[in-house]
């Protein structure tokens, strides 16, 4: 197409032409511009306007997350850029593909320090801290091609969030735009396979493989259960690989009960995961390491490779897969050792954290298998990362190495407006579900159906119990206000319920599902008698 249309039109055209069709977006002069111009185009996108930045950021990055789809959010610059800085932090924690529109102040002002509305110092450098790229249209005409980047860079190699700004007047100006008809391909990374060949080598002749998945495997998971199931290698996964296995499959392994796998590992295939393990663990010589990564950097990380297969996921597995089978590999079964490992792990953590575990086998239960559950800060959340059983990918969403407070439920937010079809369960403490309660406002008028259960202990539980272990018992700042959550719930029209504990939980979630509109079940909670988790997740070197 070439013709003449604003900034703006531009803008919409060239998201539409990448199948765009849902913004998360708080309005504000700046962007006035855009706004006017999706009133026009008002039945093609779908605009969900939550009350806080930082919200718009949080949904784009669980809508990316739980379809993997890019997730598109448009806030105005300065505060509202910043309000969603930590959106962005966490969405380049879990590699998840999330497209930030902003804009700026006009052209001729920027840089000049004259303090006009929303004016940042070198908001170019921000941006570019918090993005895998960022750039800034100083045209109309340079929209079609800057947003065809922002998907490149998005959906090509590792995704990560991308930011692109657009001054308010270039938004409104009209201008000649040609927006070519087909949008460019984005190149496959081609499959090595001479580095196939290494690796299905290493793996044939080792006597205890042992697999570690992360998100960049999500997409990878059938392929990734038919390689599991020739070596007969347990797979590991932590938070951002829950999934790829299910929990139901004998050789699914939680990273907290892997230890002793990885001390007696003689190599390990890395899929799409930054394997933390090898700084946190440790390695020895007598260990030889495979990477599977779409990220050259990420594989040379802690320490190189044996052998990088640089490619997606999807891609390089079945190679190996097909490799391994030309070499006759086909273990005999270790699900009895390994579903007994899994069963004393189970037995051990149960004495521990049996509160938490309590409240996770009803959620668990009132939880489809296809049901999706938002990670949070709080006990319930922790103890979620080993205990609770995940069937399958894209399942189980958190905000990853940044461990952001207060992410959660305007994460699930997103998660719901990409699956409105399926239940979304989003936990949460008291102390971290108030950054964003009040996006209920924006859970009823989207009608987003989002159950969250708020475990209420008045405290910031988490510093209370680690003033508690670790600093004599000296507390302070952890003591909370609450509201009367029931009546807060309710002031917005959403449904309010209280469970009476573990053993009622399973009941009343399913209520909240059947209601079908958004919810919240205040979970009465004693931090004092919850479980201590941290020995299960803080890893211990073992080589
Ligand atoms: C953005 C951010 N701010 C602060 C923290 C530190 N922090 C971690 S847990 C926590 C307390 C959480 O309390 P609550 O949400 O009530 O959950 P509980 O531990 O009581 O279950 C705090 C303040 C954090 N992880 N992230």
């Amino acid at each position: 197409m070439n013709a003449r249309m604003t900034g703006a039109e531009a803008l919409l055209h060239s998201l539409k032409r990448w199948d765009t069709d849902t913004l998360f977006a708080l309005p504000g002069v700046h962007l006035d511009p855009l706004f006017d111009a999706l009133h026009g185009r008002r039945k093609e996108f779908r605009i969900l306007y939550p009350r806080h930045e930082q919200t718009a950021g949080y949904m784009a990055a669980g809508y990316a997350m739980a379809s993997g789809r890019p997730g598109v959010f448009a806030v105005v610059p300065g505060p509202g850029v910043l309000n969603a800085g930590a959106a962005l932090a966490a969405a380049y924690a879990c590699s998840a593909p999330v497209l930030c529109i902003t804009t700026t102040v006009f052209l001729s002002r920027i840089d000049k320090h004259y303090g006009v509305l929303h004016e940042l110092p070198d908001q170019p450098g921000i941006l570019s801290r918090l993005t895998k790229w960022s750039a800034r249209a100083e045209h109309p005409a340079q929209i079609p091609e800057l947003v065809d980047e922002a998907f490149r860079q998005m959906l090509g190699g590792r995704p990560r969030p991308v930011a692109l700004e657009v001054p308010p007047e270039i938004l409104a100006q009209s201008a000649q735009v040609h927006i070519p008809a087909d949008r460019p391909q984005i190149p496959a990374l081609p499959v090595d396979a001479e580095a196939v060949e290494a690796a299905a080598e290493l793996l044939a002749g080792a006597a205890n493989p042992l697999i570690v998945v992360g998100g960049g495997a999500q997409d990878a998971a059938a392929s990734v259960q038919v390689l599991a199931e020739r070596l007969q290698a347990p797979v590991v996964s932590r938070q951002m690989g829950r999934g790829v296995l299910s929990s139901a499959h004998p050789l699914c392994i939680p990273g907290a009960a892997s230890n002793d796998l990885w001390k007696s590992a003689d190599v390990v295939l890395g899929i799409g995961t930054r394997l933390s393990q090898l700084w946190e663990l440790g390695v020895d010589p007598a260990l030889k390491v495979i990477r599977i990564d779409v990220d050259a950097a990420e594989t040379r990380r802690v320490e190189a490779p044996a052998v990088a297969i640089l490619a997606k996921a999807e891609d390089a597995v079945p190679a190996l897969d097909t490799a391994l089978g030309r070499r006759g590999v086909q273990r005999t079964s270790r699900e009895k050792e390994l579903a007994a490992m899994q069963q004393a792990f189970r037995s051990d953590f149960e004495r521990t954290v049996a509160p938490q575990v309590a409240f996770l086998d009803a959620i668990r239960a009132a939880l489809p298998d296809d049901g999706v559950f938002i990670e949070e800060m709080t006990q319930v959340g922790y103890v979620a990362r080993f205990a609770l059983p995940i069937y399958q990918p894209r399942t189980y969403i958190t905000s990853g190495y940044q461990g952001t407070l207060g992410a959660g439920y305007a994460t699930a937010l997103g998660v719901q407006a990409a699956l409105p079809e399926r239940r979304v369960l989003s936990v949460n403490g008291d102390g971290g579900f108030l950054y964003a309660a009040t996006e209920l406002a924006t859970a009823m008028l989207h009608k987003l159906p989002v159950v969250a259960l708020v475990f209420n202990d008045g405290r910031f539980g988490n510093i209370h119990t680690i003033q508690k272990h670790w600093y004599g018992g000296r507390l302070i700042a952890t003591e909370l206000h609450n509201p009367d959550f029931v009546a807060f719930t309710r002031s917005f029209g959403a449904l309010a319920l209280k469970a009476r504990g573990a053993g009622d939980l399973a009941d009343r979630i399913g209520e909240a599902f059947a209601h079908g509109g958004p919810a919240v079940i205040e979970v009465p909670m004693d931090i004092d008698a919850m479980g201590w988790p941290w020995d299960y997740l803080k890893p211990k070197p073992v080589r």
